[in-house]
């Protein structure tokens, strides 16, 4: 008697890939880390995108990495390519059949990320929302950066149509075929991919559900200063107004 030895041929697909990029997260990613890692298990892979740090976020996470061989994947990427970017990265190394991400600053715990889940149910994608009613933000920070997303939503439903009341919230997940659809045509970089990656799934006839979330804001310094502040969201209009000429060019994506 032999043992069979197609083990090897059997592909083994996790179930869950969730990517957690990471710019100078030394000091807050060990927790987010740990608890997502445990929260995957055996069945489930984390990809760390590591990148632009000027921490020692790498060592960190190559720390963890040795207690969880199995389940964390550490992509880094010296050069800056922004959070967009990496997320990007971090889709292009996943191999789940659902396929998130999620903040390295604790912003969406393992149960409501769980909740996520439990919501995609049949659908092609779940966004978690700050705005919905049921949603709940602790720690909410500037009424200034309140107004800009407010300001933001809005002009993502009049350039898009888009139906959410937050495109930003770092927690997102989806099917890997939505995935695999949309990735090898995400350009954007900065803030605004999150809308790219919405209005291209759009595009695709996927369909993407939002749903209430509680979410702890640990902002970035982005909007702490005035001129910060105006800065970003003239850069974040500017991206927006791109992505409406390249979708008007581009009858079928
Ligand atoms: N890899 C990578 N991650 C980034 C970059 N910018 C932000 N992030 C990550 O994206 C997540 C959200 O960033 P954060 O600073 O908390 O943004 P905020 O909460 O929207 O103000 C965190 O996990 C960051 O480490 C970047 O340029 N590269
Ligand atoms: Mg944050």
């Amino acid at each position: 008697m032999a043992f069979s030895a197609r083990g090897g041929t059997t592909k083994r697909t996790p179930e869950l890939s969730i990517v957690l990029p990471a710019h100078n997260e030394a000091r807050r990613i060990t927790p987010t880390l740990k608890a997502y890692a445990d929260y995957v298990g055996d069945r489930g892979q984390i990809i760390v995108v590591v990148n632009g740090c000027t921490d020692d976020t790498l060592a960190v996470v190559q720390q963890l990495q040795l207690d969880y061989p199995r389940r964390i994947v550490v992509v880094n990427i010296p050069e800056a390519i922004g959070k967009g970017g990496a997320i990007r990265t971090g889709f292009a190394n996943a191999r789940g059949q659902v396929i998130g991400f999620v903040d390295a600053d604790g912003a969406t715990t393992v149960k409501d990320f769980d909740r996520l889940r439990r919501a995609l149910d049949g659908h092609d994608g779940v966004i978690a929302s700050r705005w919905m009613l049921g949603s709940r933000v602790y720690n909410r920070t500037s009424v200034l950066r309140r107004i800009a997303s407010k300001a933001f939503v809005l002009l993502t439903r009049i350039l898009f149509g888009l139906p959410y009341h937050d495109t930003q919230c770092g927690a997102k997940l989806f099917t890997a075929k939505l995935v695999t659809t949309v990735q090898p045509h995400l350009r954007h970089r900065d803030m605004t991919f999150d809308v790219e990656l919405l209005v291209l799934a759009r595009r695709f006839g996927f369909d993407v559900i939002e749903q209430p979330t509680v979410w702890t804001d640990y902002a970035s310094a982005t909007f702490t200063s005035p001129t910060g502040f105006i800065r970003a969201s003239l850069a974040m209009l500017l991206s927006l107004l791109k992505l409406k000429l390249r979708i008007m060019r581009t009858p079928v994506v």
